[in-house]
């Protein structure tokens, strides 16, 4: 029998301002994860490739000046559904106005300061996760051992096959 798993992941960073309670966090999203890089710095060139697609806002600058300027640790969550299960725990982008005990609602500044980023559609997370592989190998946070393990598991396939 050939059991199909809706499988999916999402790309989880956590963000400069929250990384004295990177750990805490972890243990408080809603999946397994599987940690690529703790406490690492990556330069402005990673931010502005990572959030490409807010190139031209009024505050990409100031985003990427943020994400640079400090620490972030990078994972991957995995499991069914987990896109949605993992925004709804971390909350609104606007800490201010995200739902009580969300990640960003207790540990965010400001809508910046945010505290956490993770994917928001299956496309994003396939973006993010190649870019963010790429990056933690350009900048020698991972090996390229590691790189292609890490490819093989989650940008193979979207699915999961079990014989
Ligand atoms: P989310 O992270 O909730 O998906 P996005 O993808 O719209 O939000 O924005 C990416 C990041 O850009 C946010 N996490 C936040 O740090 C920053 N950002 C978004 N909108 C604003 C804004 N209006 N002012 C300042 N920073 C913003």
């Amino acid at each position: 029998m050939c059991i199909i798993y809706n499988m999916e992941y999402t790309y989880i960073v956590i963000k400069p301002n929250a990384d004295e309670f990177a750990e805490r966090i972890i243990g408080e999203l809603p999946c397994e994860v599987e940690v690529l890089a703790s406490h690492v710095i990556l330069p402005p060139q990673f931010w502005r490739s990572f959030y490409v697609v807010h190139r031209g806002k009024a505050f990409f600058e100031d985003l990427v000046s943020f994400m640079s300027g400090g620490r972030t640790t990078h994972l991957v969550g995995y499991g069914e559904d987990v896109i949605r299960r993992v925004r709804e725990a971390i909350g609104a982008t606007d800490p201010a106005k995200a739902a009580p005990n969300t990640i960003r609602a207790r540990y965010g500044r400001s809508v910046t300061e945010n505290a956490i980023h993770a994917s928001d559609s299956p496309a994003s997370a396939r973006f993010e996760l190649s870019c963010g592989l790429t990056g933690l190998l350009d900048y020698g946070y991972i090996d390229l051992k590691r790189f292609i393990e890490l490819k093989d598991r989650f940008l193979k396939d979207e699915g999961m096959e079990d014989e």
